[in-house]
């Protein structure tokens, strides 16, 4: 065989399926699977791959030496982020060039809470990438409180799905709704997205877990992002269950606004630097009384940025501390 084949200019272009520790899988146009690494200078200086190449990422690549390596990355069109875990305020990038990002929640075991939706419609706004809520578990629950969820989100300007991954109900609309896309699925675990992403592309074959019997809770079974694409243009990305989601770069002055339908109330409280929490006058909580806002949506927005505020002031009394 001669030496040429084995170093080639990075031509070559695909997407990132999954990121592993230390290296990729990539998805070429053709369908092909590629293991990948990245080329050192990619990385940070902790020479670690960070958010230097996520899933979703449009990448150029050589073959050197008969290995895929991977030179460089397309500017992102848009990147889904959270606060990573840990003490130190550090960003990680879930999801890059999306076209949705498809929220998962179970209306039973374990049953809807707003907290984690409604951090991930904020980031999602943020992040400007259109969102939808799945209410999944519909053979679990009762129709009457899946329409009044979906109400509530309606008014939020999310549009919404009742289905039964398992019994197979409204999958339909759902899938038609995914079509052409590029869709990344969030929520938290045992709320069945990888389950639902069988039942939407036969012979997909995500590994499914079961919710513990004794703490409702899920087994964290999608271990990380994983894109696949049934069909071209038709992208979905699995990911693991989140157990509690930090915003990234949403300070708690900016929240009221990704909270999009409470943008018409704003502004129009009776004191202009109104909390929207027990001040007279208050717009907001005046329009959560009329019906023209969720109560839960308000009460969830109150608790986070509580806690944006808290996560504020931590940081600042740290960066006092450094200083000195
Ligand atoms: N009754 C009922 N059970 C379901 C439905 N969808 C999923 N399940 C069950 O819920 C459990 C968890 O499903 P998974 O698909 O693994 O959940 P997941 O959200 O992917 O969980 P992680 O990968 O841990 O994030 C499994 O036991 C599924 O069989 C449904 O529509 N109805
Ligand atoms: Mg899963
Ligand atoms: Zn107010």
């Amino acid at each position: 065989m001669s030496r040429e084949h084995e170093t080639a200019p990075a031509t070559h272009e695909a997407v990132v399926a999954r990121v592993d520790f230390g290296g990729c899988v990539l998805l070429a146009d053709d369908g092909a699977l590629l293991e990948a690494t990245v080329r050192g200078r990619l990385m940070g200086p902790r020479k670690s791959l960070g958010n230097a190449v996520v899933v979703g990422d449009r990448v150029a690549f050589g073959i050197e030496h008969g290995r895929v390596v991977i030179g460089g990355v397309r500017p992102r069109r848009n990147a889904f982020s959270r606060r990573a875990s840990g003490e130190r305020p550090e960003e990680q990038v879930v999801a890059a060039n999306l076209d949705q990002v498809v929220l998962v929640a179970s209306l039973a075991d374990p049953g809807f809470v707003p907290g984690l939706a409604d951090r991930v419609l904020a980031q999602a706004e943020h992040a400007g990438v259109p969102a939808r809520l799945v209410l999944n578990k519909l053979d679990l629950g009762k129709a009457a409180e899946a329409e009044a969820i979906l109400a509530d989100y309606a008014r939020a300007g999310t549009p919404g799905h009742a289905v039964s991954a398992k019994s197979r109900v409204g999958l339909e609309p759902l899938r038609h709704a995914l079509l052409g896309r590029r869709s990344l699925f969030v929520g938290h675990s045992g709320v069945g997205k990888s389950t639902l992403l069988n039942a939407l592309v036969p012979a997909l074959d995500l590994l499914v877990g079961q919710v513990n019997a004794k703490t409702g809770k899920g087994r964290h079974t999608t271990t990380a992002a994983w894109l696949v694409r049934p069909d071209p243009g038709f992208e979905l990305i699995d990911t693991p269950g989140i157990r509690s989601f930090g915003p990234w770069g949403i300070g708690p002055r900016d929240l009221e606004q990704a909270y999009t339908e409470f943008r018409r109330f704003l502004g129009r409280c009776r004191f202009t630097d109104c909390r929207h929490d027990r001040e007279p006058g208050c717009a907001l909580r005046a329009a959560a009384e009329a019906g023209e806002v969720a109560p839960r949506r308000v009460a969830s927005f109150l608790k986070l940025r509580e806690e944006l505020e808290q996560e504020e002031a931590h940081q600042e009394t740290r960066a006092r501390r450094g200083r000195r």
